[in-house]
């Protein structure tokens, strides 16, 4: 049994999506943001940085979603949420894991937290610029990929198709949201299709895509 502590919409998504996909039982913690409960000395223990999700693995915790989204697919293989080990699908399943956690999820993380590059409750224009500018980029090399390789990242879907999806969707109120990008937005609506995104709005309550 697992235990995900998540918050509604948040990096928790492809963690809870890649559990949903595989049938695993898994148990859901909600960490209550509005009461801090990411701040909890309780909760520090399971994930010092304060952040969700942390999901527990045979009774020890586990944070950082891309992490996780690679650890369940390696131990529950029968889902197929990663091509087989040694293949050349496998390649590009970590190579584009790694690529949108090491530039989506810290331009990400800067654009919604302020705080954590300047300490300021909120950006200069031309930081936010430069961060918007950051992101859009990813998404133009995402969507190049997409309309020659696509329609799913590997061509056919897998495990990186969940955590594109939850990222395209934190842009959903920026100035360009990534369904602006057409390739992105044709893998996005097949994603949006899938049982377990539609069980994921249903049990964490959302309503806006
Ligand atoms: N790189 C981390 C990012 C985790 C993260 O920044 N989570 C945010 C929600 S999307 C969070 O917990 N925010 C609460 C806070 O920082 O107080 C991951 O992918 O797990």
């Amino acid at each position: 049994m697992y235990i995900l502590y998540y918050s509604p919409g948040t990096a928790s998504m492809v963690v809870h999506l890649a559990l949903l996909e595989i049938g695993a039982p898994h148990k859901l913690e909600l960490v209550d943001f509005k009461a801090n409960a990411q701040r909890d000395p309780e909760y520090l223990k399971l994930n010092p940085q304060g952040r969700v999700p942390t999901l527990i693995v045979d009774g020890k915790p586990v944070f950082e979603s891309a992490a996780l989204l690679m650890l369940l697919a390696e131990r529950h293989p029968e889902a197929r949420l990663a091509p087989a080990v040694g293949t050349p699908e496998r390649a590009a399943w970590y190579q584009w894991i790694v690529y949108m956690a090491n530039t989506l999820m810290p331009a990400y993380r800067l654009w919604f937290y302020p705080p954590d590059a300047a300490g300021t409750e909120e950006h200069p224009a031309n930081v936010r610029a430069a961060i918007q500018k950051k992101i859009e980029g990813a998404f133009d090399l995402l969507d190049a990929h997409l309309s020659t390789h696509g329609p799913y990242m590997l061509g056919e879907f897998s495990g990186v198709d969940l955590l594109l999806t939850m990222l395209m969707r934190w842009s959903r109120n920026m100035p360009k949201p990534a369904t602006e990008w057409p390739a992105l937005k044709k893998l996005a609506d097949q994603v949006r299709a899938r049982a377990s995104w539609k069980k994921l709005y249903e049990v964490e309550g959302l309503t806006e895509w």
